[in-house]
């Protein structure tokens, strides 16, 4: 079987999502999720202009060979840019290689470990009430694992907290960047608060989350981890920039909270201390940024055998596309963690037809061949691109800081 064309799809059915499709001479085709939130044309730029010539011809049979000849290959290792490209590429050519097999992706994986896949949702509110109002609906929409984020009183609404995400609906990704507010001092004491209220109103059986999005210093992150022990979280997740693996260290030694990092990382040697060294218990990686369906088992093998488990990102921008490569990965695997999800727009459910479904809390993997996801064109160019960014983040007296 030879590559003959790789199309690159951009289209916002809510959120800009970068889509490969290759073709290949035997008339299969696969597709792949290559989006990168705020900067997603220069991923567009990387495949077509460095990837798609170098990539006509060959057997996209050989996963392996191509993810290396792309990652060293390329010289310039690593980075968001580079590997979600070899992310889009890699997640199509295992959808041809499980149609050429006439199988779902998983089976290629080494087959089924679970019969569904836990996933958890987000509840944001400007303030505890209405936190704690949306996670007992959370919960009775079948939810058995919610995460709770809450503004802080006198500051406006922070990511993650205030209106939806979605933006067709005015959430907080904007066609240029906003600028956020963060004060840890005024932080810090509410969020034990938010969880006293949240346990009083579910009770013990749900598993709760908190996502303190990179704000923190690790003493900082090592005094909520004590606080919030009472409350017994599944985790805290990116308590503190990553960038300095060892910096986990001083939070380890200090609280028993689970801990959960890696959205951000897009290969195995930006986890290899936090892993090795059992710093963290669920690694954060996801398919469309950490090298396709290829580097995402290789990580979760590598942790497995250090007791840590899988928790693939799984926002809105996300694909659908990715979120199914995802499916199939947490279905294979035995040290499966959670899967976020917070679902997508009815636009974007239209794009991506799929196999995989959502039922009361838990994810379905498809049985169809490949990995189940494809694109209808002819909905794509309804949504052309339209730019966005994320937020920044400022402390009150105007200086720049991690968010
Ligand atoms: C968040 C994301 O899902 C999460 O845990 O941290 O919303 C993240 O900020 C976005 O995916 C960035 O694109
Ligand atoms: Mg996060």
């Amino acid at each position: 079987m030879k590559i003959t064309d790789i199309k690159i799809i951009v289209a916002s059915p809510g959120r800009n999502f970068v889509t490969v499709k290759i073709y290949t001479d035997e008339g299969l085709t696969g597709i792949g999720d290559a989006t990168v939130n705020g900067r997603e044309k220069s991923v567009v730029a990387y495949l077509e202009d460095h990837l798609v010539p170098i990539l006509i011809g060959k057997d996209p049979m050989r996963t392996e060979d191509i993810w290396q000849y792309l990652y060293k290959g390329a010289y310039w290792r690593r980075g968001p840019i580079t590997m979600a490209a070899i992310s889009g590429i890699d997640m199509a050519l295992w959808d041809i290689k499980a149609k050429a097999a006439n199988m779902p992706l998983y089976q290629l994986l080494g087959g089924k470990s679970r019969d569904k896949v836990m996933v958890y949702k987000h509840v944001g509110g400007l303030d505890i009430s209405e936190v704690v109002e949306g996670v007992v609906k959370m919960r009775e929409a079948g939810l058995d694992a919610i995460r709770a984020q809450v503004s802080i009183p006198g500051l406006p609404p922070i990511y993650g907290t205030g209106p939806s995400l979605d933006q067709t609906k005015g959430g907080m990704i904007t066609a240029l960047p906003t600028e956020e507010v963060w004060a840890t001092h005024k932080y810090l004491p509410l969020v034990p608060k938010l969880f006293e209220k949240v346990r009083d109103a579910v009770g013990w059986d749900v598993h709760l989350l908190h996502d303190v999005h990179h704000r923190l210093t690790p003493i900082e992150a090592a005094r909520l981890g004590k606080d919030l022990e009472p409350f017994r979280l599944f985790w805290l997740e990116d308590a503190v920039a990553a960038e300095l693996q060892e910096g986990f260290r001083i939070i380890r030694q200090h609280t028993t909270q689970p801990l959960a990092v890696g959205e951000v990382f897009n290969s195995i040697y930006d986890l290899q201390t936090l892993i090795t060294e059992q710093l963290i218990d669920y690694i954060r990686v996801t398919s469309v940024h950490a090298g396709g369906v290829t580097g995402l088992k290789r990580i979760f093998d590598f942790a497995a055998i250090y007791h840590v488990r899988s928790a693939c990102h799984g926002p809105m921008d996300v694909s659908p596309v990715a979120m199914g490569c995802n499916i199939h990965v947490d279905t294979a695997i035995n040290n499966f963690g959670i899967q976020e999800f917070s679902g997508y727009t009815e636009e974007t459910y239209d794009m991506f037809p799929r196999s995989w479904r959502y039922e009361r809390g838990y994810l379905h993997v498809g049985e169809t061949p490949g990995h189940g996801v494809d694109i209808d064109e002819k909905v794509a160019a309804k949504f052309p691109y339209s730019p966005a960014y994320l937020p920044v983040a400022r402390l009150e007296d105007g200086g720049m800081t991690s968010w």
